[in-house]
């Protein structure tokens, strides 16, 4: 062997920095993770994706001086700490820290299948094929206000032999009662009342059991793909274009699915991993659109990445162990404790034997996911499959577009795993009823400007303004209102082009819904 090939068998083989997972197990596939969205799968891939996140519930793992944890609730006390709660909401770390969070839990995802797959019912053969399904709630906005029909309860993730089903609305007993997840197979970390929002926290309550609300009329997702398209297309900055994720079509979800979702324990839902999965993919396809993929790393400017404490407003975020303010640069190793927590007046922060310290990510890292020949900071290396956002341009774009007129190629999304994964013209549409109904009214509605003889630009801005419309309003409820308590972000985030959540702040609590970012509300 000579020296060349023995060094390239040590860079594939070693562990990759940064990754305990690969540490313990190697993982030697190669090529990116490909995530797809979750009703494209085949029942064998979800079934074990199912069968692979019931075993992490159940493996122990070690977390610091000798202690050991279920490695799906690692992942759950993260989130939940005090400290990881207040800084990666409400500031500019909001996309950058939950894409490392996301990526560590798939990690995790495939050394449970290096180590127990093969002994599953029925046994996973391709751990290079496990990668972090998505759910693209986009295609179950509501798109019409007039009929009775929402949607986003009949959304394809929700089914009583995977996931779990959707609650009926209004219901007594909120318990997930579904055959793979239920109240035994998945006792969460956070027990919770039965009051579906916003004051559900335990009251001696012990059963640490999964509940879900599905208010979808009290708070309705709003935010379809022309809303999304528009929002990517119209916003080249990171620090505009994080907040207004954050806000919209990152909360609605996590609010109308109530309790667990509905707090900083929602990791406990594990719809959680599914929902940033798409936020990530958002943020996959915005970088996308504006080739900053394209940018090397050290060329960053504000665009890819913008510090901003809060994301918006003027209350800036305090550490509540040392009441000084976040730093949030693009050098700043990101807040990643396992937990913290208060002894007769002793504050600590503690680190885990998973996530040490000493290898924190920065914002600047998360820039990169890799590219098509090589993997990004960490061994960090993923992309998206087959995109019905990038599939809805497509079908509205002409020669003349306005759609992403500064992409050169679609590289993070939309991008065909392997022949074996590629749907061909005689396999089976897997989209779900949602998704295809979706996208024919938005053609068709785009096709009916054009028809008027308006060039894109003209029928582009009418279909927005028509989609507003349609949708239905976004009251200012009790839940909502303790979310935007809980996360520090400013009611103006939640604004659209014809609905103004901060004139309903205001009205109801004075000021401008700008600067209030909800504190002193909490
Ligand atoms: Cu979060």
């Amino acid at each position: 062997m000579n020296i060349l090939s023995f060094i390239f068998i040590l860079l594939v083989v070693l562990p990759v920095w940064g990754d305990w997972f690969s540490t313990q197990s190697p993982d030697t596939c190669t090529g990116p993770r490909v995530r797809r969205n979750w009703s494209s799968l085949s029942d064998a891939d979800k079934k074990n994706y199912m069968n692979i996140i019931l075993k992490m519930k159940q493996t122990n793992v070690p977390v610091r001086n000798g202690m050991v944890r279920s490695l799906y609730n690692l992942f759950v006390d993260m989130h939940l700490n005090a400290v990881n709660t207040n800084v990666w909401h409400g500031t500019s770390l909001f996309m950058v820290v939950h894409r490392w969070f996301i990526y560590q839990y798939e990690s995790a995802l495939r050394y449970i299948c290096r180590v127990y797959g093969s002994s599953m019912t029925p046994p996973i053969t391709d751990c290079c094929s496990v990668a972090l399904p998505y759910w693209n709630w986009e295609v179950d906005y509501e798109n019409s206000t007039l009929d009775s029909y929402i949607p986003q309860d009949h959304s394809a993730v929700f089914d009583t032999n995977y996931l779990g089903p959707a609650p009926v609305p209004n219901t007594v007993d909120y318990t997930v009662k579904g055959v793979t997840i239920n109240s035994k197979s998945w006792p969460t970390v956070t027990a919770l009342n039965n009051n579906p929002s916003p004051n559900q926290f335990s009251n001696g309550n012990t059963a640490y059991t999964l509940k879900r609300w599905m208010d979808s009329s009290a708070v309705p997702l709003t935010t379809g793909p022309v809303w999304i398209i528009n929002n990517i297309n119209s916003t080249a900055n990171y620090g505009t274009y994080d907040g207004s994720i954050e806000a919209n079509p990152h909360s609605t979800p996590h609010i109308w699915m109530g309790f667990q979702m509905e707090t900083m324990s929602s990791v406990d839902d594990p719809f959680f991993m599914l929902h940033h999965s798409n936020v990530d993919r958002l943020y996959a396809l915005w970088q996308d659109c504006w080739d900053y993929e394209l940018v090397p790393s050290s060329q960053l400017t504000t665009k890819q990445y913008q510090a901003l404490n809060p994301i918006s407003g003027s209350t800036a975020k305090v550490d509540p162990f040392t009441n000084r303010a976040y730093d949030v640069g693009i050098d700043t190793p990101m807040d990643y404790w396992w937990r913290t927590y208060s002894t007769r007046g002793v504050l600590t922060k503690e680190d885990s034997v998973i996530f040490p310290q000493a290898e924190w990510p920065t914002p600047r890292n998360m820039n990169f996911i890799g590219n098509a020949t090589q993997p990004g900071f960490g061994g960090m290396y993923y992309v998206y499959g087959d995109d019905n956002i990038v599939s809805l341009i497509q079908k509205l774009s002409t020669t003349s577009s306005p759609f992403c007129p500064l992409n050169t190629k679609w590289r993070l999304v939309n991008v065909g795993s392997s022949s074996k994964r590629a749907l061909s013209s005689k396999d089976k549409d897997n989209r779900s009823e949602n998704d295809k109904n979706c996208e024919g009214n938005i053609k068709s509605k785009w096709d009916e400007y054009k028809k008027k003889g308006n060039n894109d630009n003209d029928a582009w801005t009418q279909l927005v303004a028509w989609d507003c419309q349609n949708t239905p309003k976004i009251e200012l409820t009790d839940a909502l209102e303790a979310w935007i308590n809980m996360t520090g972000l400013a009611p103006e985030l939640f604004d659209r082009v014809c609905d103004s959540v901060s004139d309903k702040w205001a009205t109801k609590h004075g000021g401008n819904g700008k600067g209030n970012n909800g504190q002193g509300h909490q």
